[in-house]
């Protein structure tokens, strides 16, 4: 009897742990579900190109009215009105997207470098929260130089090499009707590439609709060639310059597919639960008199135009509205959503130089622990209102200080007059310098030492693609093979430089 009283009670004991261990269980699945459902998708679109005052909202002359999803998104979102690439030019700021990190530190000091296939990047760290992430678009981090080509199929610097289960991408800024490489197969597409990249971006948001998604879009629009269809034209002057003209046409085109991203997000009920993020990849053009808004330089230049960018965040409802003048960057990318996430700090690689501006989504203002370092193409630091920035070459080198709150056109030095501030800035950007050397030569890698040599190499000089003319020629009719005799911008400059020791 005894015994049988035992077992029994053994028996209901173990049956009452079984229904908590099983209720813990569920209620462990069932949070997860509701983490994983909340999970926000996420969208990162980058223009090429895009100057600062070249958006409606920015009151462009020819552009206001023009860009109204643009101008929608800022309105119901952040809209920075001091927006870094990190960079003056497109590859390393792409390269700082992906990272989190200065340019020179991944392998990305300038333009067709390869991004470093040792670095840590947000689509890897996503994936692994179980995200399904995709790129669509220019790529420019593969070490090819030249025109807009397909990534080679067995391409080592491709972008599934980086994290992307999904690509749909080009070497360089895509035009209309482009060549590009599907998940490793060469396609010819039809259409304005920007709209293009949306429908393809949407295919694959709507594809996995059961998990949440990270899509990348970089445009190749405004960058030239400037060609724009008729109809995105249409609410431009006539009698203005052709060629400005296309390329406005080229960013109301862009725009027009961010109406039917935003609204087919909206069809499918997602559009609460995605951040999308826009910015463009350096300042614009000289080509436009209104692309900087009056900032000084232009693409190429750390001076304001060169860098400061169009820059929106829209995730609604969970995104106070508001115009905002705190400094961010494109560094700042990935650290803001690893924090938004709360993914683990190992996600980035160490040393991170951008910072999560999340606080700002609820309307406070994030602490910065240091300044903003620019350091390809020139040494540039930005601290709050205070940019310090070299200017010129050897034995011509100038330090400036400006004050851009009071001047953001950059036309008063202020150097003499800080010499304190001067100091401290200078100190900032020597140690920021020497920790990028020590990135640069390997040592954040596990490897202590930089594995893949660089690449920077001329399309048409690789054996690889004069294997797919014929390829490319049957996709694409009007396709032109290449000059075999064409000269690299590398061989360029060393003509132009041979030219001018000789005069
Ligand atoms: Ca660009």
């Amino acid at each position: 009897m005894n015994l049988s009283y035992t077992n029994s009670s053994n028996f209901k004991y173990r049956l009452t742990r079984y229904k908590q261990i099983l209720s813990i269980v569920i209620i462990a699945l069932c949070t997860q579900a509701y983490a994983d459902s909340k999970r926000p998708n996420i969208i990162l679109i980058m223009s090429d190109d895009q100057g600062w005052g070249q958006i409606g909202y920015m009151d462009h002359p020819q552009l206001k009215g023009n860009t109204p999803n643009l101008d929608k998104m800022a309105k119901t979102g952040i809209r920075f009105n001091r927006f870094y690439a990190a960079a003056s030019v497109c590859s390393p700021t792409r390269a700082s997207v992906l990272t989190g990190r200065s340019p020179r530190r991944t392998g990305v000091p300038g333009l067709h470098k390869r991004l470093c296939l040792q670095e840590k990047t947000l689509p890897q760290a996503l994936k692994k929260a179980g995200y399904a992430t995709a790129h669509f678009g220019k790529w420019h981090l593969g070490g090819v130089q030249g025109t807009a080509m397909p990534i080679l199929p067995n391409d080592p610097n491709a972008p599934n090499h980086y994290g992307f289960d999904e690509y749909l991408s080009a070497t360089n800024y895509i035009e209309m009707n482009p060549l590009m490489t599907h998940n490793g197969k060469v396609v010819g597409l039809k259409g304005e590439s920007s709209v293009l990249m949306v429908e393809a971006g949407l295919k694959f948001i709507e594809a996995n609709k059961n998990k949440p998604t990270f899509t990348v879009l970089w445009y190749g629009s405004p960058h030239f060639p400037y060609t724009a269809m008729e109809k995105d034209m249409k609410g431009l002057p006539k009698d203005m310059n052709s060629k400005q003209r296309q390329l406005l046409g080229e960013i109301v085109a862009m725009d027009r597919s961010i109406g039917m991203l935003r609204t087919r997000l909206r069809e499918l009920k997602m559009a609460e639960n995605t951040l999308i993020w826009f910015c463009s990849d350096n300042g614009g053009r000289v080509h436009e008199p209104h692309a900087m808004a009056g900032l000084r330089g232009a693409k190429g230049s750390l001076h304001e135009g060169g860098i400061r960018v169009p820059g929106i965040i829209e995730w609604p409802g969970k995104i106070k509205p508001q115009v905002t003048n705190f400094p961010a960057s494109t560094m700042d990318i990935m650290p803001t959503i690893i924090d938004l996430l709360d993914l683990p700090k190992d996600s980035m690689l160490d040393v991170v130089d951008g910072e999560s501006i999340a606080p700002l989504f609820k309307g406070k203002t994030p602490k910065r622990s240091h300044g903003i370092y620019f350091g390809n193409k020139g040494t540039a630091l930005i601290k709050g209102k205070y940019k310090l920035v070299k200017n010129g070459n050897g034995k011509g080198i100038k330090w400036q200080l400006y004050d851009l709150e009071k001047d953001m056109a950059e036309t008063t030095d202020l150097l003499n007059q800080f010499p304190e501030l001067v100091k401290q800035m200078m100190e900032e950007i020597e140690s920021t310098n020497s920790s990028i050397y020590q990135s640069e030569q390997g040592k954040d890698y596990p490897e202590g030492k930089v594995i893949q040599p660089q690449r920077s190499t001329l399309w048409s000089k690789m054996p690889e693609y004069q294997k797919l003319y014929d390829l490319f020629a049957e996709l694409k009719p009007d396709w032109k093979r290449p000059d075999p005799k064409a000269k690299s911008a590398k061989e360029r400059r060393a003509e132009k430089k041979k030219k001018e020791k000789a005069k």
